[in-house]
């Protein structure tokens, strides 16, 4: 009788041998670092991107994610342990597939999935038995086992017999030196018990602590939680800094003393709106799907309503200290300190900075911006380039507003050489000064 080939065991062993042969598909803020993670221990990592100016800087060792040290990556690609490409057709020799590319909303923010099926039509061109295919991007729960699955399935081959299919979300915290992909527990759902077990097998070997859930399913929900958790969370404090503002108390002092309590609680602050590729977004992943089920989840809604509500709180706190100056918003000089969605990063996806800033302009400010991570801007129809934070541009401008808190800016020059500074994140803590006013 001829014995079917059992490609599980092949596969498992070539993953413990580490002779397995690994693709990354999406060389970004998650993939770049995973290839990485995954060449250091030993094994052949072949990234596959659509952007042939980032295969060209993988394949030059030039690292262009600052979550990346730059001599990792010099050294990995000099052995050959990690080579890039922007084609699929080296998808037969490769034993595991894991995808880490975008998954946006639409302007009326439901799914985007092009980016995910598009990678996975193109990896069922090339399927063959014996190989993982893993999703880490955030996404809604069943994206795995009902959009991928079927576009697999397209290439003839049995799920769980020939290849396997899991799901694995990314828990990438931008610019957070203590977690890394290596430290961080990484949960995994199969598509079936074959998947989980060859998934489980994969990521324990370069990931401390691996999580098994029951199916790809939980997994994904797994994560839309977790960015829903924050969501919320940060809504919640959006939502009492309002309720502050009316009621003439300092936000900051409540949050502070209220975070000073040991248990039961987890800080969060308010700030100028919400940004990133994460938190404003997959949120609405989870929220669009429970429609299917006839159910309408509240909180995703209603955070997301708040936190999009910020910048337009900015701005009109803005317009009361302006006038509050005898100066209307219309041709003030208003200068944003920071565009990056996050102190220390260089990442203005999203960023509510950037709402603030197209708000004034609306508004007839003369708008400039400084932040030494962003030096040029480029997104949401704003063009324009950092300026330098001179003694003349600080005594010159009506109204600075710290949108960001980077650390490398002397807060305490800004507010000495200022007019008047309105703080959305806090970063003159500890400076007291009658000019400056707090989100
Ligand atoms: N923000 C606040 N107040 C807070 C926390 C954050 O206004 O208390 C703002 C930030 O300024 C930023 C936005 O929310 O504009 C998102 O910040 P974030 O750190 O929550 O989100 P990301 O996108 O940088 O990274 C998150 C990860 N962050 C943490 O867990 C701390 C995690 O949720 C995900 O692993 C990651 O998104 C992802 O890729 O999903």
């Amino acid at each position: 009788m001829n014995q079917t080939m059992d490609y599980k065991a092949s596969l498992l062993q070539r993953i413990e041998d580490k002779t397995a042969r690994v693709g990354v598909v999406g060389l970004g803020y998650v993939g770049l670092p995973f290839a990485v993670e995954k060449a250091k221990v030993g094994y052949a990592v072949v990234g596959i991107d659509r952007s042939a100016k980032r295969v060209a800087q993988v394949n030059a060792g030039q690292n262009y994610i600052s979550d990346v040290k730059d001599e990792d990556l010099r050294e990995l690609v000099g052995r050959g342990l990690i080579q890039a490409t922007t084609s699929f057709d080296c998808v037969p020799e490769l034993d595991v597939i894991v995808i880490a590319v975008p998954t946006p909303l639409t302007k009326n923010l439901a799914p985007d999935l092009q980016y995910v099926e598009g990678v996975t039509a193109e990896i069922a061109k090339y399927l063959r038995p014996g190989q993982l295919i893993s999703l880490e991007s955030t996404t809604y729960p069943g994206t795995t086992e009902e959009v991928m699955l079927p576009i697999l399935q397209t290439s003839g081959l049995k799920l769980n017999r020939d290849f396997f299919l899991a799901h694995s979300p990314e828990r990438v915290d931008p610019g957070n030196a203590r977690y890394t992909t290596k430290n961080t527990n990484k949960v995994v759902g199969g598509v079936g018990p074959e998947s989980l077990e060859v998934a489980v097998a994969f990521y324990s070997k370069t990931i401390e602590h691996v999580v098994p859930v029951s199916s790809a399913k939980a997994a994904e929900l797994v994560k839309v939680f977790e960015n829903t958790f924050r969501a919320v969370n940060i809504a919640l404090v959006n939502e009492i800094t309002l309720l502050c503002d009316r009621m003439g108390l300092n936000v900051w002092e409540v949050l502070d003393a209220a975070f000073t309590k040991p248990f039961g609680i987890m800080p969060f602050y308010p700030g100028p709106g919400v940004g990133g590729h994460c938190i404003p977004l997959d949120p609405h992943y989870l929220e669009w799907k429970a429609k299917e089920y006839n159910f309408n989840t509240h909180f995703i809604s209603l955070a997301g309503e708040i936190n999009r509500k910020m910048p337009e709180f900015t701005v009109e706190k803005a317009i009361r200290v302006l006038s509050q100056m005898g100066k209307p918003l219309k041709g003030a000089k208003v200068l944003l300190l920071g565009m990056a969605y996050k102190a220390n990063l260089s990442d203005y996806r999203e960023s509510p900075a950037i709402e603030v800033y197209k708000l004034l302009k609306k508004g007839g400010a003369e708008v400039v911006f400084h932040d030494e991570w962003t030096p040029h801007v480029e997104e949401h129809g704003v063009v324009a380039d950092s300026v330098e934070l001179t003694d003349e541009l600080l005594g010159a401008v009506d109204l600075v507003i710290i949108t960001t808190n980077h650390k490398n800016v002397d807060y305490e020059r800004v507010v000495r050489l200022s007019k008047a500074v309105l703080d959305t994140r806090y970063a003159t803590r500890g400076i007291q000064s009658p000019n400056v006013v707090l989100l």
